[in-house]
């Protein structure tokens, strides 16, 4: 998996020796998934109640959808949709990460005391990576992602995904850590569906090791995403079966962290696949 058995965040050294889950919470209206349903912020923060009672690990909060053609939340909307389920949330006794890219949310969440910043865009806005930097101890996912959410299913195109992934996620990682940002703080992530046609996406499952050189522990978001849906034909809402299976072969694959709508079935796969690959974990009485 690389050098860092741990993440780094701010209240949390999250030991990734057994595969973490992150567990989903949308506060977007036009969502895929829950976004409807948890308009409010306290039918948000009892979703984050129940995602941690089925297992999570950590908590991912988002208040803009980042689904293909998916237009931007001004910023003061991101943060009226966030703030409030953000303090909520980090009283819950768990990492808790906050999806944006708006260096005005990352700085505002960072000041409520966010763990770690979970960034489509990998930190490429304006003072986004300086903002990180600048903290003691933030934890950051770095993502891939080709062209806007607008319009990034429109054409992707690579002469070798995999490698221009690689090099995209080297680069970012890097400029973070001359930044002086610890490497144990920072995670990658190749941006399933982000830019990238169901091909391209299997193809980053099949050679995932290559991105494991990179030497920083993989969170991978597979759940419920239009490539399983196109594989299996079924509709977003009737992929928890497929998305469960994409994790478990993320993690086989050396993922340490996955992101999740579906947590309770995530986290029996993950225990049985503990229980046959590591002798040692868990402990079976
Ligand atoms: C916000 N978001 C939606 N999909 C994602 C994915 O695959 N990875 C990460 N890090 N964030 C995502």
């Amino acid at each position: 998996m690389g050098r860092f058995m741990h993440w780094q965040t701010t209240r949390f050294q999250i030991d990734l020796a057994r595969p973490r889950v992150m567990g989903i919470v949308n506060l977007t209206p036009d969502s895929f998934s829950d976004g409807a349903a948890h308009a409010t912020a306290s039918a948000a923060v009892a979703h984050c109640e129940r995602l941690l009672a089925e297992g999570a690990d950590i908590l991912d909060i988002g208040g803009e959808s980042s689904r293909p053609g998916a237009e931007a939340v001004p910023v003061e909307e991101e943060l009226r949709r966030v703030l409030p389920v953000l303090d909520a949330a980090l009283t819950l006794g768990c990492p808790v990460s906050v999806d944006t890219a708006k260096p005005e949310v990352i700085r505002a969440a960072l000041d409520r005391g966010a763990d770690i910043v979970n960034d489509i865009r990998a930190l490429r806005a304006d003072g986004a990576a300086a903002l990180v930097a600048a903290h003691p101890g933030c934890g950051v996912c770095l993502m891939h992602m080709q062209g806007e959410p607008r319009s990034m299913q429109a054409e992707p195109r690579y002469r070798d995904v995999v490698a221009e992934v690689a090099a995209f996620l080297a680069e970012r990682a890097a400029v973070l850590r001359q930044l002086g940002v610890a490497p144990s703080r920072i995670v990658l992530d190749p941006g399933i569906g982000f830019g990238k046609t169901p091909q391209h996406n299997f193809e980053l499952l099949r050679r995932q090791e290559e991105l494991l050189a990179l030497g920083h522990p993989l969170l991978l978001g597979w759940s419920r995403k239009s490539s399983l849906g196109i594989l299996t034909g079924r509709p977003a809402g009737e992929r928890m079966v497929a998305s469960v299976a994409a994790a478990l072969a993320a993690v086989e694959r050396g993922a340490r962290v996955v992101r999740v709508h579906d947590v309770a079935p995530t986290v029996d796969a993950l225990k049985v696949w503990g229980a046959a690959a590591l002798p040692r974990w868990p402990t079976i009485r």
